[in-house]
C-alpha cells in the first residue's frame, strides 16, 4: 500500500495519474498548501524540500520518495510498467520525463507566478515565460508529430507533461497551430486513469471558466509566495 501526500496541482497530478494508471492500492493525505502544512515539521521528515507530491511505501519499511519524477519512476518500477526494461527505451522515456521536469513545469510555474499571481505586471518577464512555454510545447508537437507517444510507447513521460501541458491556458500560453500536441492531449483526457488521477484529492472547478474559484485559488497562491 502507498501513502500518498498531495495537493490538487500538476506536480500533484503526476503522482495521483501514475497510480491511477498502474492499480497501484494508495490512500490519499491531503496537504494543506494555503496553511503552509508542507513546511511543517512532520512533513519535511518525508519531504526534506516542503513541496508536495509525496509518497510513501509501507511495503517497503515505509520507505518514502520525494521528487514528483523520483515518484513516478520509484512507482513505474515497482509495478513493472509505464516504463521500459531495455536500456535505450528506459533513456528515451526518462529523457521526456526530464524534458518536464527541468522544462515545462519549471516555465509553466514561472509564466503562472507572473501572468497571475504577482501582483505587479512586469511584462517582459510574462512575456519571457510565455514565449518558452511555447517554445517547449513546440518541441512537443515536433515529437508528436513523429512519434504517437513521446517516447516509443505510452509512459510516465506522457504522463508527466500531460499533467503540466493540459493547464496552457491558465498559463496563458496559447497552443494555436500545434495539431500533434492537440491530438495527444485530446488522447490522455481519454483515458479514463487520467480522468480518474486529476481529481486528487479533489475535483477543482475549471479555473478559467470559474472567476470565484479562480480568484480564490489566485488569493492563496499569492500568500504563499509572501512567505
Ligand atoms: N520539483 C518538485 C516540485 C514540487 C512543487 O513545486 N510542488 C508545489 C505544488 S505544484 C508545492 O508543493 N508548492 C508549495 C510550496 O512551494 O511551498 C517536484 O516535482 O516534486
Amino acid at each position: 500500500m502507498i501513502d500518498l501526500y498531495t495537493a490538487s496541482t500538476p506536480n500533484g497530478h503526476k503522482a495521483s495519474v501514475t497510480l491511477e494508471e498502474l492499480e497501484l492500492p494508495y490512500t490519499v493525505r491531503s496537504v494543506n498548501l494555503s496553511e503552509n502544512e508542507q513546511k511543517e515539521g512532520w512533513y519535511l521528515k518525508l519531504n526534506p524540500n516542503g513541496r508536495i507530491p509525496t509518497i510513501v511505501d509501507r511495503d517497503e519499511d515505509n520507505f518514502a520518495v520525494f521528487e514528483s519524477g523520483a515518484i513516478m519512476i520509484y512507482l513505474a518500477e515497482k509495478a513493472g510498467r509505464l516504463l521500459p526494461g531495455d536500456s535505450k527505451g528506459r533513456s528515451r522515456a526518462i529523457q521526456w520525463l526530464m524534458f518536464q521536469m527541468g522544462g515545462i513545469g519549471p516555465m509553466m510555474g514561472q509564466a503562472n507566478v507572473f501572468f497571475r499571481y504577482f501582483p505587479e505586471k512586469i511584462q517582459p518577464a510574462i512575456d519571457r515565460y510565455q514565449h518558452e512555454c511555447r517554445r517547449l510545447f513546440e518541441v512537443l508537437d515536433h515529437r508528436l508529430g513523429e512519434s504517437e507517444w513521446l517516447a516509443d510507447d505510452y509512459s510516465i513521460a506522457d504522463i508527466a507533461n500531460w499533467c503540466w501541458v493540459r493547464t496552457y491556458k491558465w498559463s496563458g500560453v496559447p497552443i494555436d497551430g500545434l495539431k500533434n500536441l492537440r491530438r495527444w492531449l485530446d488522447a490522455m483526457k481519454a483515458r479514463p486513469a487520467c480522468q480518474r488521477g486529476v481529481e486528487v484529492p479533489l475535483k477543482l472547478p475549471s479555473m478559467v471558466k470559474d472567476e470565484k474559484a479562480a480568484q480564490e485559488f489566485v488569493e492563496n497562491a499569492r500568500k504563499s509566495l509572501q512567505r
